[in-house]
């Protein structure tokens, strides 16, 4: 969401709060990718590594600091569900870019004192191809294994750092296993997608399933630091073994099988691709027998539903429904919908819309889709999100998506999907809550929970009518500041009591000389 909107306080102490440190200031959880590199760097020889949040750079670095490695997700907020949010509600930074942008004011000044370089990598490193960042001393694009410790020995060497590095795809043989607990117990078991989707950034990678050995290494190192959960980080959990995208199925559920064995408890997983269910539903059935995903309900991987237009899919993702045909797409989604409810699975659909040629036909064939969804009460949330030109993908050369340029219907698609997934919220809601031990907690969360619903679907409708331009709107609050969080309070509360619309007060408008609080 944009920085103007959401309090600092919500932010830092319930959305982002504070990664817990050891007291030399190292994360006891940290995000895979920094775990990776840091095995890799130990594994290299270079052992005096340290992973360390934001908040405690000042007192881990210092003068025998060399180097700094900064991993990067969405550092400006151009990903796509940041972008549609950002441009909905009023444009700005959203709190990505705002805590990106104060890391590096925070490196800056370290940087200035004890004089060590900077590299910064990650899967949203392209996005300094936009907005190159003047305190990062070299971008690296790419996978870090083999590179990044080449890097860091020749900086170490005293030899010249270059503005720029492209990291080798890493054989499969050559990927060290993690040596530190990993957040929420994260474990790669693929890596890359042979699909080849033009808009996706991991078709450039080369696919390949890790060994189960490995798998077992990573996992045991998350369980010795107590973490009973496991985490896949796939992009296709059923490519697990897979041969020429053919699903292999005791590869698949035996993958499963040994996290169980291995005292696994809440098995997630982070992809499915809708064509492989559906090519093989007793292997994702096995699976969620196995993992009991039944039991632990919840589970909403992210797939891809993309487009209900042919045209659109035979043009930019014409791999994607493999071994099914493009005409067959929203056949191949139905069914599998159907068959992950069945194995405990709830998916959280993305759909890419706004291609610069799309048009509003192929708008409405997205639409049909997601009706015959809607008539078949699948469990399936559906989020359409704008189509952004990742510097490393086959549509880079495209414009980035505005509010004006987006396909008339996109509107249309877009409230249908919000009222669905509200609809579908407010089904399982009474599962959420249930869980709760309180049952005063639970009659209060149910009734804002009822109230607030009301007033999204109010939103909604003037996003609907307004074909968007209510977003100029919301681009006048600033809800930062004190007064800020206090009428956010207000607003929030008004919403959800009288299940008022969540319209701006005109007292709220600001003037350019004349702020509501901190802002960005
Ligand atoms: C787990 C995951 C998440 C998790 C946790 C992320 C975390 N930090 O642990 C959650 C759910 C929070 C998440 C959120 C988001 N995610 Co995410 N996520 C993933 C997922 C499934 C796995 C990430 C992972 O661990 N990969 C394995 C590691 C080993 O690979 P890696 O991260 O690329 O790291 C390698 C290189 O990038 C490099 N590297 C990484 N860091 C560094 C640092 C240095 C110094 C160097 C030298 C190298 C280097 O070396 C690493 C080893 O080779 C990927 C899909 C994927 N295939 O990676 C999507 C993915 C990275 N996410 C994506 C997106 C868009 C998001 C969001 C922006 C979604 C949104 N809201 O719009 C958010 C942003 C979150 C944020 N903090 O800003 C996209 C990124 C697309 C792109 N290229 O921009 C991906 C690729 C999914 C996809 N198919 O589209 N995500
Ligand atoms: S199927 Fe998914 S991960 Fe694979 S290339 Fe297409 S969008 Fe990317």
């Amino acid at each position: 969401m944009p920085t103007r909107l959401v309090p600092r306080t919500f932010m830092d102490r319930l959305l982002a709060p504070a990664v817990r440190t050891n007291r030399s200031h190292e994360a006891i959880a940290a995000p895979y990718a920094l775990r990776k590199v840091e095995a890799a760097l130990v594994q290299y020889g270079i052992n005096d590594v340290a992973v360390v949040p934001p908040e405690h750079l000042s007192e881990a670095i210092g003068a025998r600091t060399r180097v700094v490695g900064v991993t990067a997700h969405d550092p400006f907020g151009l990903s796509p569900v940041s972008t549609k949010l950002t441009m909905m509600f009023g444009g700005g930074p959203a709190w990505n870019a705002t805590y990106f942008a104060e890391l590096g004011e925070q490196l800056r000044a370290l940087k200035a004192r004890y004089h060590f370089r900077i590299v910064a990598g990650g899967p949203g490193i392209w996005q300094t191809s936009y907005i190159r960042p003047d305190w990062v001393d070299t971008i690296f694009q790419g996978e870090g294994e083999i590179d990044f410790p080449l890097l860091v020995s020749s900086i170490l060497s005293g030899f010249p750092v270059p503005a720029t590095v492209q990291g080798r795809t890493v054989p499969v043989d050559q990927i060290p296993s993690i040596i530190h607990r990993s957040r929420i117990g994260e474990v790669q078991v693929t890596r890359g997608c042979p699909r080849g989707c033009e808009f996706c950034s991991i078709t450039p990678e080369k696919y390949r399933t890790i060994p189960l050995d490995a798998i077992r290494r990573e996992i045991a190192v998350n369980m010795a630091a107590g973490e009973r959960n496991v985490e896949i980080v796939t992009d296709d959990i059923l490519l697990y073994g897979a041969k020429k995208l053919r699903t292999n199925h005791d590869a698949a559920v035996s993958l499963i099988q040994t996290i169980k064995d291995m005292g696994g408890e809440n098995i997630g997983f982070a992809h499915v691709s809708a064509p492989a269910v559906q090519e093989s539903p007793q292997t994702i059935l096995d699976m969620g027998h196995v993992a009991e995903w039944d039991k632990y309900r919840g589970l909403t991987p992210v797939v891809g539903l993309e487009t209900g237009s042919t045209r659109v899919f035979r043009k930019y993702m014409p791999a994607k429904s493999f071994p099914f045909k493009p005409e067959q797409w929203g056949e191949v989604i139905l069914g599998a919908t159907v068959t992950m409810n069945e194995a405990g699975i709830d998916p959280c659909y993305t759909m890419t819309i706004g291609f610069p040629d799309e048009t509003d036909k192929d708008v409405e064939e997205s639409m049909g889709l997601v009706q015959r969804m809607i008539d078949q009460g699948a469990r399936a949330y559906i989020f359409p999100l704008p189509v952004i030109p990742i510097s490393t993908t086959r549509i880079r050369g495209n414009p980035m998506p505005e509010l004006e340029h987006l396909p008339e219907r996109y509107w249309d698609l877009l409230t249908m999907c919000w009222k669905w997934d509200l609809r579908l919220t407010r089904r399982m809601l009474p599962t959420i809550v249930g869980r709760m031990q309180n049952p005063a907690a639970r009659r209060v969360t149910e009734y804002f929970a009822e109230r607030l619903s009301t007033s999204l679907e109010r939103v909604f409708d003037k996003f609907q009518e307004s074909h968007g331009h209510v977003a100029y709107t919301y681009r006048q609050i600033h809800a930062t500041g004190v007064s800020g969080v206090l009428k956010s309070l207000f607003f929030l509360i008004q919403a959800s009591v009288r299940g008022a619309p969540l319209e701006t007060p005109a007292s709220w408008i600001e003037t350019p000389a004349h702020s509501l609080g901190g802002g960005a």
